[in-house]
């Protein structure tokens, strides 16, 4: 089949793009490897599954289904979402575009006709002048090389990978390895349904109260009226929310019980509006993050009843969100219930699973079901995973092999018209607003060729280089190299034998959008086009 454009995804990247695609006149096809839309929120399904951007934010800016759509939550589950996408995809009529279980494998570029040629596990081929992924930065699951993996006979499950029917855990010893945002929002949930539930914590994270609750008619109302100053807040926010700045620094406020009335106003309103709305500089002043990462370790005290666990339960050792925090709900509070226990193997790794359960610290214990909510090969698993060919057939991996090299996350050098929509090395912030922006970027980039009547674009090794030098550089003057110690996947130090590099560009959502403008602003400086396959026009 041939067409203009191929994009490799259906979840909000994907169906956004193809939105635009459709606008600019072209035909396009997406390749989705589920059988359904949604990417992220197809695949996780683990009970609890929902965002940690506010339902409000976590949409795309488009005034007919802002006021078409009725969010029922602040904090929408994974059920909810899918849902979105899906009303989205058929208000614009861009899902008979889709084919579902295709997995991509490769994607070749040929030099002669300045065309790609994308190959699916069941051998279809798409050629196209355009080739998009939106693969989403955590889709590849990541289940860590236990010995004895085979041997145990109970149910086994991934939160990323979750079956479509109900699991049942009523009455069963379960077992959750990881703490991460998954774990943490699976947990609460087990623990209701389980005979007993055990929790193998190797890092503990600092976990924010989500304050989840149901939204009325009137919030829907102000938020559909206001949705204008919803979105010019989250553009000019750091991480892409509808959230102002703090206006305050640690210095700013000497009196250590003020600076606890400002973290406590933070904790009861929820999420991230505890990172964002109680101190500007919780990332950049060792100081600020250290007094808040007390104020939560303060919390967990209160909440957990046994100080053994509470003190487990506690981060220490690494700053605030040098890993990414995660939002709960009633997550310390589970460990105050008689059927669940929490193991530290911060110290004893899991020696192996073994036919009845597993064993850790010389200890073997029993399950019937075991949960891994181990995480991803994050931002480059999945691209990473197609066999990527560009110019004179150089390979995307190799290319990569000390960590991935991009300009804007969007395109890298020797791959003319591949395009990732939120790539590595993109902007760090709300997805959907950082998609919106990217997808504008993009349709803009086309029109550009048409218009000068290019055949194709790519970055120039320059702008790869500096581009590269930039997040790396940013990411240096803030608090969160110091992640890597506790494995944050903002460097793929989460990965055993992944190199090391500063996978998003952490300079804020506002920030992200000027380098953006600027490049495009400039007949999209950085880039060189192509007008046949043969001549380069710098
Ligand atoms: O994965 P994670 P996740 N032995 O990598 C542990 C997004 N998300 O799926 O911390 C034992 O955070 C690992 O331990 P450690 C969100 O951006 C969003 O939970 O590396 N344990 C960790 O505890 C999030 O950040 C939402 O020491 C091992 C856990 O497994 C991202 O997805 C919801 C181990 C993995 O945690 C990833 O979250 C869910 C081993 N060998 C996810 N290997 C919302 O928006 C790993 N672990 C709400």
């Amino acid at each position: 089949m041939d067409t203009d454009a191929v994009v490799v995804g259906a979840g909000f990247a994907g169906i956004r793009m193809l939105i635009e695609l459709q606008k600019l006149g072209l035909s396009a096809v997406a390749l989705e490897a589920g059988s359904d839309l949604g990417g992220t929120w197809y695949w996780n399904r683990y009970p609890g599954a929902r965002t940690d951007s506010e339902s409000w934010s976590y949409c795309f800016p488009f005034p007919e289904i802002e006021q078409a759509w009725n969010w029922v939550e602040r904090y929408p589950g994974q059920e909810e979402v899918q849902r979105y996408i899906g009303f989205v995809a058929d208000r614009f009529d861009v899902r008979r575009n889709v084919r579902f279980g295709q997995r991509v494998t490769s994607a070749r570029y040929d030099d002669t006709d300045a065309q790609w040629a994308i190959t699916t596990e069941d051998g279809s081929c798409f050629t196209c002048t355009y080739f998009f992924t939106a693969l989403g930065h955590l889709s590849v699951p990541q289940e860590p090389a236990f010995p004895g993996r085979d041997s145990f006979q109970g149910e086994v499950y991934q939160t990323s990978q979750w079956p479509k029917e109900k699991v049942d855990f009523t009455g069963k010893r379960v077992a959750v390895i990881g703490t991460g945002a998954s774990g943490i929002q699976a947990i609460p949930h087990i623990a209701q349904a389980a005979r007993h539930l055990t929790v193998f914590q190797r890092t503990p994270n600092y976990v924010m109260p989500a304050q989840n609750h149901d939204l009325d008619d009137d919030f829907r109302r102000t938020i559909k009226d206001s949705y204008p100053e919803v979105w010019s807040m989250a553009r000019n926010h750091v991480f892409g929310f509808p959230m102002g700045p703090a206006g305050r620094t640690y210095d700013d406020v000497a009196d250590g019980a003020e600076r606890d009335r400002i973290f406590e106003e933070g904790w009861q309103a929820g999420g991230f509006h505890f990172v964002f709305e109680t101190f500007d500089d919780l990332i950049l002043d060792q100081r600020s993050n250290d007094a808040a990462a007390e104020f939560i370790r303060k919390k967990i005290r209160e909440t957990v009843h046994d100080p053994a666990t509470a003190e487990l339960l506690s981060p220490r050792g690494y700053p605030y969100v040098s890993k990414r925090p995660p939002s709960g709900t009633n997550y310390y509070e589970t460990f105050n219930r008689d059927n669940v226990s929490l193991v530290d193997i911060s110290q004893n790794a899991i020696e192996t699973l073994t036919e009845n359960g597993l064993r850790t610290g010389g200890r073997d214990y029993e399950f019937d079901v075991i949960v891994f909510a181990t995480g991803f090969d994050a931002v480059t698993g999945a691209i990473s995973k197609i066999d990527i060919r560009g110019e004179h057939g150089v390979e995307l991996k190799e290319q990569w092999s000390g960590g991935p090299e991009t300009f804007l996350g969007i395109g890298s050098a020797g791959f003319p018209n591949m395009f990732m929509i939120c790539g590595p090395q993109s902007a760090y912030a709300n997805i959907p607003v950082i998609i919106e922006k990217v997808v504008e970027w993009l349709s803009r980039a086309i029109e550009h060729m048409r218009e000068h009547g290019y055949r194709s674009m790519q970055p120039t090794p320059q702008a790869v280089e500096g581009w590269t030098k930039l997040v790396s550089d940013i990411f240096g003057m803030t608090l969160l190299p110091a992640g890597e110690s506790a494995h944050s996947w903002y460097l793929g130090a989460n990965t055993p034998g992944k190199p090391r590099r500063v996978l998003f560009y952490f300079g804020g959502a506002a920030g992200y959008f000027q380098e953006l403008d600027k490049v495009a602003d400039a007949d999209f400086e950085g880039f060189e086009f192509s007008q046949t396959p043969a001549v380069a026009v710098r």
